[in-house]
């Protein structure tokens, strides 16, 4: 049955709200990986990008709040940001979100009350309903072969909880070659800190036995704003001889996320990088030179995304994904996606959390449905007062490519 424009509003927030998401990229770890999953309130208030919001509005030195624990670091957060100024920055209504999804009275403003409330729950039972309450099926992991206490895990752990899928994650390896080659030496491979032919055959060894010990949906790397490509750097090379052969060989699409400032303030530690405007060309060379190459991109500056996404026109082996970090709040994501929309049509992945802290799931979601439902029903209004028919199946097939079937069947895509 057609659906009407009056109430066409309704029945994508309907559709968008009760369809399951994939969320492909996160730094949540499966409850095998310990202490590294986080969760709970004390973590959500300790967030990065709080950190960052807190030391605007406070003069405590960084030095001071590093040194304390982590509720106590929580609670100086709460009081700075909650208490004493108006939390509507996107990240601190998204600590209220959650609260208020979990059945918090978050009139009270009684941190205790909350950090009790939440306490009470079995970790397994948290991870269901943090995952029932965002409406998320599963999420993919953000795994680093060369994070010790990560690595431990993957080398004992043979079993892993469905809900959490693997990406091999290398930034070290691309970004900073010259001090990593000693641990691979140590762990046994033959390389060098020239990259020889030999040093070449053992890093792509090295990749596929962890895409393969991982289960590895795809590749990843974060890039600075500075990323060239082609150049004559290690970084390039790395790029070209080791990891698109391995990603080749494996059908796995490799993910660029471009245009990270790490540290521009090292005080501030996690919440210390920063954005710059990248060159739109390296992602152009890198999908021609190698058309049997799938790429997943994001880029962190919304200066890029008009040019990444007119480059996704011209590529099929380029899938454009999420508002990233700084862009991921509404007025961006809104900007963003009504573009994407109207360059790519439904061929896009238009958000991914992120999140590192399990419960932020349910903000982050709950956010970006609610933006891209309005965004979605302007494009279909559009087509309604054009004539067309549209059916509540042919928004639900939408819906489901945006938020699951773009990223699987890219995953299964074979370029040859
Ligand atoms: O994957 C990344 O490199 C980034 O998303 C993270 O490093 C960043 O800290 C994250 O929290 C942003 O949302
Ligand atoms: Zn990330």
């Amino acid at each position: 049955m057609s659906v009407q424009s009056k109430e066409l509003l309704t029945v994508v927030e309907e559709i968008v709200n009760h369809t399951t998401i994939t969320d492909v990229h996160t730094h949540l770890f499966a409850p095998e990986f310990g202490d590294q999953l986080l969760y709970g309130i004390d973590e959500l208030l300790t967030y990065h990008y709080l950190i960052a919001e807190t030391m605007r509005v406070s003069d405590i030195d960084y030095d001071t709040y590093w040194k304390m624990s982590r509720q106590e670091q929580a609670e100086t957060i709460w009081e700075a940001l909650f208490i004493h100024h108006t939390p509507y920055s996107e990240a601190c209504r998204g600590v209220i979100t959650v609260l208020q999804k979990l059945g918090m009275d978050v009139s009270t403003r009684d941190l205790e009350s909350y950090r009790e409330a939440l306490g009470r729950y079995p970790l397994e039972e948290y991870i269901a309903l943090i995952f029932e309450k965002a409406n998320v099926s599963s999420v993919v992991m953000t795994n680093d072969p060369f994070d010790e206490q990560e690595r431990k895990v993957w080398l004992s752990q043979t079993t892993r909880d469905e809900r959490f899928h693997a990406a091999l994650r290398i930034d070290p390896l691309i970004n900073d070659y010259d001090t990593v080659y000693k641990d691979l030496q140590a762990w046994g491979y033959q390389v060098d800190a020239d990259l020889t032919e030999s040093t070449i055959q053992e890093l792509r060894r090295f990749v596929s036995e962890w895409i393969e010990r991982m289960q590895a949906l795809y590749v990843a790397v974060s890039l600075p704003d500075t990323f060239v490509y082609p150049e004559h750097s290690v970084r390039s090379t790395l790029i070209e001889k080791v990891i698109l052969p391995v990603c080749r060989e494996h059908q796995l699409p490799f993910a660029l996320m471009i245009g990270v400032k790490r540290l521009v303030n090292e005080s501030l530690r996690s919440a210390g990088d920063s954005v710059g405007k990248a060159d739109i060309q390296a992602v152009e060379a890198l999908c021609k030179s190698f058309p049997t190459n799938k790429f997943m991109v994001t880029m962190l500056s919304r200066e890029n995304q008009h040019e990444l996404a007119v480059t996704a026109r011209k590529f099929r082996n380029l899938m454009v994904f999420g508002c990233w970090w700084f862009l991921n709040n509404p007025t961006l994501i809104e900007e963003m996606t009504a573009m994407r929309f109207e360059l790519l049509g439904t061929s896009v992945i238009p958000q991914h959390s992120d999140a590192r802290i399990l419960d932020q799931l349910v903000y982050k979601w709950s956010h970006s449905r609610e933006v891209i439902a309005k965004v979605l029903t302007e494009q279909y209004e559009r087509l309604i007062e054009a004539g067309w028919n549209l059916t509540e199946e042919e928004i639900r097939r939408d819906v489901g490519q945006l938020f699951n079937d773009n990223f699987w069947d890219f995953i299964n895509l074979k370029l040859s």
